[in-house]
């Protein structure tokens, strides 16, 4: 019989790698299993929303059903917020940092998270996930502060995601390697399936939402040419394109199969000129866990792990994948958009000089 490995036995393994652990993070991951497996059951369950009352809506017994994105995040926190393990939480959900109740102790790690990333894809039946980043307490003080939460992604402990599909799979990496676990609904445990996770050498896939391309800057249209094989200059790979619209589930298939997720700065909504997606919630936690699998993650002129978020809530624009095809983004960008190029980066300067709390910690680039 093949040998059997839970995630809690793949944790205690890791943690002996480490003979100085206090086991405070092999059990901070494992609460984060635990969540996992409550947002599982309450997803696979959301189909029958037609049946049971619509989430948001009022069912049959007269009982308010949860938002899904609620639920996760109020599970999340509830799994957290006890333990004494971390000291101060950020969410995707709320404005500000989610401090540990003051009757609880405080540990050593903040965690930020998004709940339920690709929400708007529940009610079509589409997957969608959780993602997770773990950094080190380095503020002073006992209960946190803004400083850990907005670290730049190099000095990531661990970073993860859940993706809610077929089946329900958690991946995460604490800096030794990709592993992947699917839930086993009928034992209720998270079984190692993907070890050591890398991006294939040969990508198959790229996932854009094509239709802003009218909005794309020369440097990502003639990318996206060079990719799909129609730069008359350079053949290129010629991938096929997929889009699910759920960062998680591309990420996910991407890592599998090989390949890119872009979501580019654009101009047609001139109150996201960096694009959509989250640095600190959904950018930085994949790019550690792309760089942990061979890959790169880029905002499009540096790498991710390298930018000091300046705020929790700061957009990036985002693109992840083969090392490869990450780097040759750069070099469009670099040749084609030198004017947004200097624009962003002149932003980004401006917008982590006035976060005032920052100038004391701030780190250097490795
Ligand atoms: P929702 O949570 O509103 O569904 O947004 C999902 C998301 O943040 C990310 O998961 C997708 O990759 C991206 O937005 C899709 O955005 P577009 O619909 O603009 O392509």
């Amino acid at each position: 019989m093949k040998d059997i490995i839970t995630i809690e036995r793949h944790f205690l393994e890791q943690q002996k790698l480490y003979p100085e652990a206090t086991g405070a993070f092999t059990s901070l991951m494992y609460d984060i299993a635990l969540a996992a497996k409550l947002i599982a059951r309450e997803t696979t369950r959301a189909g029958l929303g037609g049946i049971l009352g619509r989430v948001g809506s009022t069912n049959v017994q007269g009982e308010e059903q949860q938002k899904l994105d609620v639920y996760a995040d109020r599970t999340i926190y509830r799994m957290l917020d006890h333990t004494g393990r971390v000291c101060i939480m950020a969410s995707e959900e709320h404005e500000e940092p989610i401090r540990v109740p003051e009757h609880y102790t405080c540990g050593s790690y903040a965690v930020l998270y998004d709940p339920l990333d690709g929400s708007s894809n529940i009610d079509y039946n589409v997957s969608i996930g959780t993602i997770f980043a773990v950094h080190r307490m380095i503020s002073e003080g006992e209960r946190g502060s803004i400083v850990d939460l907005l670290q730049p992604g190099y000095r990531l402990v661990a970073a993860g995601y859940v993706v809610f599909g077929s089946s329900t799979m958690l991946v995460y990496s604490a800096g030794q390697g990709v592993h992947g676990f699917t839930l086993d609904p009928s034992l209720g445990e998270f079984l190692l399936s993907h070890p050591d996770l890398r991006f294939p050498d040969k990508p198959q896939y790229y996932s854009v939402n094509q239709g802003y391309e009218r909005y794309w800057t020369p440097g990502v249209r003639r990318y996206v040419e060079w990719l799909t094989g129609r730069d008359p200059e350079d053949e290129g790979p010629g991938l096929s394109g997929r889009y699910i619209g759920s960062l998680v589930a591309d990420f996910h298939r991407n890592l599998m199969t090989g390949g890119i997720f872009m979501y580019p700065h654009d101009r047609h909504n001139p109150d996201l000129p960096h694009g959509k997606l989250r640095l600190t919630y959904e950018c930085i936690p994949l790019a550690f866990i792309a760089e942990q699998a061979t890959g790169y993650a880029s905002d499009g002129i540096q790498p991710i792990r390298t930018i000091q978020p300046h705020s929790l809530h700061q957009r990036t624009p985002f693109y992840v994948g083969n090392r490869s095809l990450v780097e040759r983004v750069e070099q469009y960008i670099k040749k084609y958009d030198k004017e947004w190029a200097e624009s962003y980066r002149e932003t980004l300067r401006v917008a982590q000089d006035s976060a005032p709390e920052l100038s004391k910690h701030k780190v250097q680039t490795p």
